[in-house]
């Protein structure tokens, strides 16, 4: 049976991994962070009682951020596969936090390379890194391949830049089966609330129901290549399977702007928006009651922006045999399907008088 340790695996992708690893016969190892809450809804369904014999989901407490931990871990784990999915992983947050993004983003992927070195397991534990279409930002070349320059425009994509680099080298140095997926913006029914397809479809799925007025939104032209995260973890695990480790670019070749991305949210609850204004002035009104449901908070701008990201995937669909099975308006419409579904939840428990709403993002 392989060995699989997954970091990050509370995160969106970590619980899509780890079912489809869980699928292939895995014993899987995730690192879960110390928190003052529960914080594995997103693989509850898979969680296994640890006073039962034959598991295989086991989690560990650690963080990229502590060497000895992740040395432990990998020492007692002996993986045959290490996925490196945690990441302090918003991109305006990066700017709020850039020390932090830069020691758990950048330092942490060294930490985990240097840790299967130092162990001796370079010949035995293949690596996957979590890279980004972020590394791109200011694009030097549309569609962009594995060899566009990269210009990155955030201290995320910074810290992103020294993980894919350092992947690299440790590769070359070492000789380590180590491997960079360079995805695009993927989503889902499990994307964290705060990035913008999500903050979409929860919020128009409230303003559908009546629990809450208006959405408020940056850049409403940035456009983005958005697949589905469970399409896209499907080739994380492809890239670890081949003779030779290389690099990969992942994406739909697609490209839609965040206002698309409302409308066509809007379009699944059967809301047709009429748009006015522009830039900060911009607003989405309601057809059907004339009110103002979306607008422009310039809170939400960046201090630079990644104005355009299209991805060309032909290495992967020639090298690895991959396609994206899952389309734009089908990752929507169950984006929405499953945030009404919730959304009925929390109403019904307001007016059964459980709880009261919270507007927060
Ligand atoms: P999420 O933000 O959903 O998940 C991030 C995970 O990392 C969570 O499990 C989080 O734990 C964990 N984490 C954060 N900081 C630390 C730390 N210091 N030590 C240990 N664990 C930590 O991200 P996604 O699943 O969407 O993305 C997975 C990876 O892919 C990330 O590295 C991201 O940067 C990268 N990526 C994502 C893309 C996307 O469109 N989704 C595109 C390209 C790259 P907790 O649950 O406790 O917060
Ligand atoms: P991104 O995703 O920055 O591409 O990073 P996000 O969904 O946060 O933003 C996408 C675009 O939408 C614009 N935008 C807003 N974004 C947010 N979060 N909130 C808003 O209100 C809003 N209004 C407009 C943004 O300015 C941006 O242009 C994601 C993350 O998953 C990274 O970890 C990953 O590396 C990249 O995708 C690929």
């Amino acid at each position: 049976m392989k060995k699989a340790l997954i970091t990050g695996i509370t995160g969106q992708d970590g619980a899509y991994l780890a079912e489809f690893l869980l699928r292939k016969g895995y014993e899987v190892h995730g690192i879960k962070r110390r928190a003052s809450l529960f914080n594995t809804d997103r693989i509850d369904h898979l969680y296994q009682d640890p006073h039962e014999t034959g598991r295989n989901l086991i989690l560990h407490y650690g963080d990229l951020t502590d060497a000895t931990n992740l040395i432990g871990i990998l020492q007692q784990v002996q993986p045959d596969e290490v996925y490196n999915l945690a990441a302090q992983s918003h991109v305006q947050v990066s700017f709020e936090s850039p020390e932090y993004t830069a020691d758990t983003d950048g330092l942490g992927t060294m930490r985990l390379l240097e840790g299967i070195r130092l162990l001796g397991l370079e010949k035995k534990t293949r690596f996957y890194q979590a890279s980004t279409s972020e590394l791109y930002g200011k694009v030097q070349e549309i569609p962009q391949t594995e060899k566009t320059p990269f210009y990155p425009r955030s201290p995320y994509a910074c810290a992103k830049l020294y993980a894919y680099w350092i992947t690299v080298n440790y590769r070359e140095a070492y000789g380590i089966y180590a491997c960079n997926g360079i995805l695009f913006n993927h989503e889902s029914p499990l994307r964290g609330e705060t990035f913008v397809t999500r903050k979409i479809t929860r919020a128009l799925c409230r303003i559908y129901l009546g629990m809450q007025d208006c959405l408020y939104l940056g850049n409403m032209d940035a456009l983005r290549d958005w697949g589905h995260a469970r399409d896209y973890v499907e080739m994380q695990w492809l890239m670890l399977q081949q003779e030779t480790p290389d690099d990969y670019v992942i994406a739909t070749g697609a490209q839609h702007s965040v206002r698309e991305f409302v409308q066509c949210a809007a379009k699944e609850l059967g809301i047709a928006i009429k748009w006015e204004g522009k830039g900060v002035n911009e607003k989405g009104i309601n057809l059907a009651n004339g009110k103002i449901i979306v607008a422009v908070d310039p809170r939400y701008f960046r201090p630079t922006e990644v104005d355009t990201l299209l991805g060309d995937p032909t290495k992967a669909k020639t090298n690895l045999g991959w396609e994206p099975k899952i389309s734009f308006e089908e990752l929507v419409s169950e984006m929405v399907r499953t945030d009404l579904e919730d959304a009925k939840k929390d109403e019904l428990c307001h007016r059964a008088g459980f709880q009261v709403y919270n507007y927060n993002e």
